[in-house]
């Protein structure tokens, strides 16, 4: 493959959990790339269709590869630039990396974190609607229960799939952030491991080099 690092490029709206990842995962990894930064609007331009055909950021490019989907995209810079590695060498240990990627895309994210963080923080700050309680109040059981269950699988390890990091920190660690800058997210994290976990998260050089937009940091 003759591509190199410099041929990385990242299409994305800063502040998104799911772009943040591959940023972490890059500066992990010491690769560099280049952020293609988009407004909110840009995901659905026809240009972006084309790159993306479901309008969701991040989109991703190494010289003439193109790929979409977080998991995947890390996964692929796992093989392509192998150190540190990312993905456990142990069958269960990658197992539950892949289970807790699954909870964040099935669960954590669309059905809790998303609504929950839209209306406490994105909608309130960037579009100046007022917050839906009843959205938010109905999105709380599932963020419970995807707190209770990521908190139950970290137990006493240092990282969410065992003693080194993985791309399941790399996927759930801005997800959190973001969801723990809601009142709901510091409330369900409350008294957990994950919270812990998360401040462990939070002083790498990946995670600190990558911060939200400070509108989008304070909490709600
Ligand atoms: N399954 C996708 C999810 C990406 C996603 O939902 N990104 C959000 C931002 S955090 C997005 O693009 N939202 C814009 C929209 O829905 O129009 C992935 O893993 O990359």
């Amino acid at each position: 493959m003759s591509d190199t690092s410099k041929d990385i490029v990242i299409y994305g709206v800063i502040g998104s959990p799911f772009v943040r990842a591959i940023q972490i995962g890059l500066a992990e990894k010491g690769v560099e790339y280049r952020l293609h930064a988009m407004g909110p609007g840009d995901t659905k331009s026809p240009e972006y269709l084309a790159r993306h055909p479901f309008g969701r950021v991040p989109a991703f490019q190494h010289g003439d590869f193109a790929l979409y989907e977080t998991q995947a995209i890390l996964r692929y810079l796992d093989e392509v630039f192998p150190q540190p590695p990312l993905v456990p060498a142990d069958p269960r240990a990658a197992a539950r990396m892949n289970q807790i990627i699954g909870i964040n895309d099935w669960y954590l994210f669309p059905k809790a974190a998303a609504p929950i963080v839209f209306q406490r923080l994105i909608g309130p700050v960037l579009l100046g609607t007022t917050t839906d309680e009843t959205a938010v109040a109905a999105a709380v059981p599932m963020a419970k229960t995807c707190v209770t269950e990521l908190d139950r699988l970290l137990g006493a390890q240092r990282f969410l799939a065992g003693e080194t990091l993985s791309i399941a920190d790399i996927i759930l660690a801005p997800q959190l952030d973001f969801f723990a800058a809601t009142p709901e997210g510091r409330k369900a994290l409350e008294g957990t491991s994950l919270k812990a976990w998360l401040a462990r998260m939070n002083a790498r050089p990946s995670m600190i080099a990558t911060q939200r937009p400070e509108a989008l940091r304070g909490a709600a």
